[in-house]
């Protein structure tokens, strides 16, 4: 029997529950809504019915950022797996649905792919399907909140760590968390491991607007959603239909701000709660930062990192930055 000399650890698929802390939604709400501005958690975007409207904000024409990204992958792959190495420990902070991993691995042939989510279910459905089509693959989906400490799989062993953090999800934090969470994925990654990150670009408002405030609605949709998860969740009696969309790009900040603005002078119960919106009084719902590529890059570094290289789309639209943890 011909036994080879390096030990791989394999154990084909295996759920790694890390038991994220379970966030007291009433409390966070009530206090988010008693500030002035109000303001609600992006997060809460995200029930069975706002990740379809997510998915369906991927498809549309103003909603560039997805498909531009796609195509960066796609196109650089290649240099993408040279610059990576293979047998390399694949970490994706966020993976939904692993849509954009698939166009990767074939090139990057992993040793391990470790998709962290928060949500469970969908998590090991996913996986498991990602696992049915690729049976070469060591596939450890990790329930954990990524924006806090959590441990790899121990079967992931010594291999190098790459963590894959696509979307431009790293937008939807505030600058200064930015640098905290890619501070922690350093450490995570350790020295030598790698970072490969997508962002949105800076670029002119009527673009960035438009993307957020489509003509089909579909954003508008998505964000008065999360009334509707408070209502379905906290016992909330929001009428959605007295509630707008607002999508500003704010030039100073450069990020585009997502409110709901209130069309009447209204009162809402929010678990046993009352609340008072006076007509045109916004909530505050996201920020979505776009950066321009030197900007971006000295973040990272301050983060603990160094560019290995980076790439763009013909327009100037999005990039996609991989670095190296000092
Ligand atoms: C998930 N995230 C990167 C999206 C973004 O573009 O900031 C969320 C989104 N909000 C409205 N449209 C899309």
């Amino acid at each position: 029997m011909i036994v080879s000399a390096r030990v791989i650890p394999k154990h084909g698929y295996k759920f790694y529950d890390r038991k994220p802390a379970v966030i007291d939604m009433r409390a966070d709400v009530l206090d988010g809504l008693a500030s002035r501005p109000k303001r609600l958690s992006p997060k809460y975007f995200y029930d069975e019915a706002g990740s379809a409207l997510f998915e369906a904000i991927t498809e549309l024409p103003e909603y560039y950022l997805t498909r531009t990204e796609i195509g960066l992958l796609e196109t650089h792959r290649d240099e993408i797996a040279s610059r990576v190495g293979e047998g390399v420990c694949l970490i994706e902070y966020g993976s939904g649905s692993s849509r954009k991993i698939r166009l990767l691995l074939e090139r990057l042939r992993p040793q391990s792919y470790v998709p962290v989510d928060i949500s469970k279910e969908h998590l090991e459905s996913a996986a498991r399907l990602l696992y049915k089509e690729n049976p070469w693959l060591n596939v450890y989906p990790t329930s954990a909140d990524y924006t806090t400490d959590f441990r790899l799989p121990s079967a992931t062993g010594s291999a190098p760590r790459v963590a894959f953090f696509p979307g431009s999800s790293i937008g939807n934090f505030d600058p200064g968390d930015a640098v905290d969470f890619m501070r922690r994925v350093g450490r995570l990654v350790g020295p030598g491991g790698r970072l490969l990150i997508g962002v949105d670009r800076k670029k002119d408002r009527v673009i960035l607007e438009a993307a957020y405030d489509d003509a089909a609605g579909v954003t508008a949709e998505f964000n008065r959603n999360v009334l509707r998860h408070l209502n379905a969740t906290l016992d909330a009696d929001f009428d959605t239909s007295k509630f707008s969309h607002v999508a500003l790009y704010n030039e100073t900040l450069g990020c585009i701000q997502m409110f709901l603005e209130s069309t009447t002078d209204q009162s809402v119960r929010i678990a046993g709660t009352s609340i008072e919106f006076r007509t045109g009084e916004r909530i505050h719902t996201e920020n979505s930062y776009k950066y321009e590529p030197g900007e971006f890059t000295a973040m990272a570094e301050q983060a603990g990192f160094r560019r290995d290289a980076w790439w763009t789309d013909g327009r100037d639209r999005f990039a996609i930055f991989l670095f190296v943890a000092i």
